[in-house]
């Protein structure tokens, strides 16, 4: 006997998108799904377009840009101090920028300048999250993850002036250097997605002596598209090495904007794909920047592995001082601008009545104070000696004995830990 087939009412095929002109198929039994931890409070909502006349490019905005700011999302982790101490390190992050900005009008600076001009509470409250035994690998606009990992506003001008007391004595300008003795922090690499695999292998090194530290670095919407990130990444994924990669999505890679870099809608869904937590915060809001990092942080101490923190906001300044970045559409400047970092947090301060007005002028004064003092003294700080340009280059094997700065391995972790490194130091043989 056959039976009758019955008749189903055929759904019509629907092609929703996903606001990107992807066709987002229909649920189906076998979907997978992922979560992507996201902080934010608001989520903005504008494209922009590129519009082509003969050789002239240009681009439009277009999408909700008069929405309110949103307040700031109280951190679960931070106290009062530690907020105002966040506040304090933003605020000589700036002020320190602006001062190069005039260092170079006069003709002090040799090379150009990197600004993170609304960017200084994703590099400030990221660091923050550190320990001394942790490690940090900046990239150029990450000026204020250098001033709370210890470095000092004279320490950073004297370097952007090339004088020989400066970091590396004159011998490179801008952002090139570190301090692997005493800070714990790897120079910045101008090749873009570098810096991951090295931070990678300084969580690896740590493991094979026994302990599990976080190792956080920075990557930009335009870098984490190079190859290197992805094998950076991967690497210590797989290794579940403590990496903290906070993806600085500030909307441009130079003159392109980030829907012509990537299709995904949120870089942190690239997370998935490596198999770690991906996250989103307002990178303009000191509190979610701190509480991911945090976390992260956390967990990379446990052994569990790298994190992938998206933080969202927007250059305010060109890619350096010879950019001003005329390519950005007027109306996106104003959206952010109204997000400052500073301005929020100090709104977010004061209202909480963890700053009164009068403590709040006071402690700008005396980062000024501070700051000016700084720069004064590295202005009339001497430039190296001519002689001195070739020292320093290589080591003459008298000068000074290169100690091992850890001692051999001694796994004192948790069994599944153990495992790990123990592969690791059989592949690496
Ligand atoms: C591998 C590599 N390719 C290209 C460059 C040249 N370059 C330097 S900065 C930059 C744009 C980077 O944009 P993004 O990663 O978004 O960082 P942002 O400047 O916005 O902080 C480019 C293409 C480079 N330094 N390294
Ligand atoms: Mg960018």
């Amino acid at each position: 006997m056959v039976k009758k087939k019955k008749a189903v009412a055929k759904a019509p095929v629907r092609h929703s998108s996903n606001g990107r002109g992807q066709p987002v198929l229909p649920p189906s039994p076998s979907q997978r799904s992922y979560t992507i931890l996201d902080y934010r409070l608001e989520k903005p909502s504008f494209s922009i377009r590129q519009i082509r006349k003969g050789d002239e490019v240009r681009y439009e905005i277009s999408g909700d840009l008069s929405a309110p700011v949103a307040p700031i999302r109280p951190s679960k982790y931070l106290d009062k101090k530690q907020c105002i101490e966040i506040y304090r390190w933003m605020l000589l992050n700036r002020k320190m920028e602006t001062a190069l900005e005039n260092l170079y009008k006069q003709g002090k600076v040799v090379g150009g300048v990197y600004f993170g001009l609304g960017q200084e509470a994703c590099s400030c409250a990221s660091a923050y999250s550190l320990r001394e035994d942790d490690w940090l690998g900046p990239m150029i606009r990450n000026q204020g993850s250098l001033l709370v990992r210890g470095f000092s506003a004279r320490d950073i001008m004297m370097q952007y002036m090339a004088k020989a007391g400066s970091p590396t004595k004159g011998r490179d300008a801008s952002s090139h250097f570190g301090d692997i003795a005493k800070r714990n922090v790897v120079s910045p690499i101008s090749t873009l997605g570098d810096l991951i695999p090295v931070l990678a292998g300084v969580a690896l090194g740590a493991r094979l002596q026994g302990r599990n530290i976080a190792v956080m670095t920075y990557i930009g919407d335009g870098g984490q598209s190079t190859g290197v990130t992805y094998e950076g990444l991967n690497f210590a994924a797989v290794q579940n090495l403590g990496l903290v990669l906070f993806v600085e999505n500030n909307l441009w890679g130079y003159s392109t904007p980030a829907n012509m870099q990537f299709r995904v809608n949120d870089l942190a869904e690239r997370a998935i794909a490596y198999g770690i937590p991906g996250v989103i915060v307002d990178g303009t809001d000191a509190c979610q920047v701190y509480d991911a990092a945090h976390q992260a942080c956390e967990r990379a101490r446990r052994g569990e592995g790298p994190t992938l923190i998206e933080a969202k906001m927007m250059r305010m300044k060109g890619h350096a001082i010879h950019d001003a970045a005329e390519y950005v559409p007027k109306p996106l400047f104003e959206y952010w601008r109204k997000r400052d970092p500073i301005a929020r947090f100090e709104k977010y301060l004061l209202s909480k009545k963890w700053l009164t007005s009068r403590e709040n002028e006071t402690l700008i004064a005396d980062v000024e104070r501070e700051l000016e003092a700084d720069r004064d003294y590295a202005v009339a700080s001497p430039m190296p000696e001519s002689e001195s340009a070739a020292g320093g280059v290589y080591c003459d094997p008298t000068c000074h004995a290169i100690k091992p700065k850890y001692g051999a391995p001694k796994l004192r972790l948790k069994k599944s830990a153990i495992a790990t490194a123990r592969e690791t130091a059989v592949h690496l043989k």
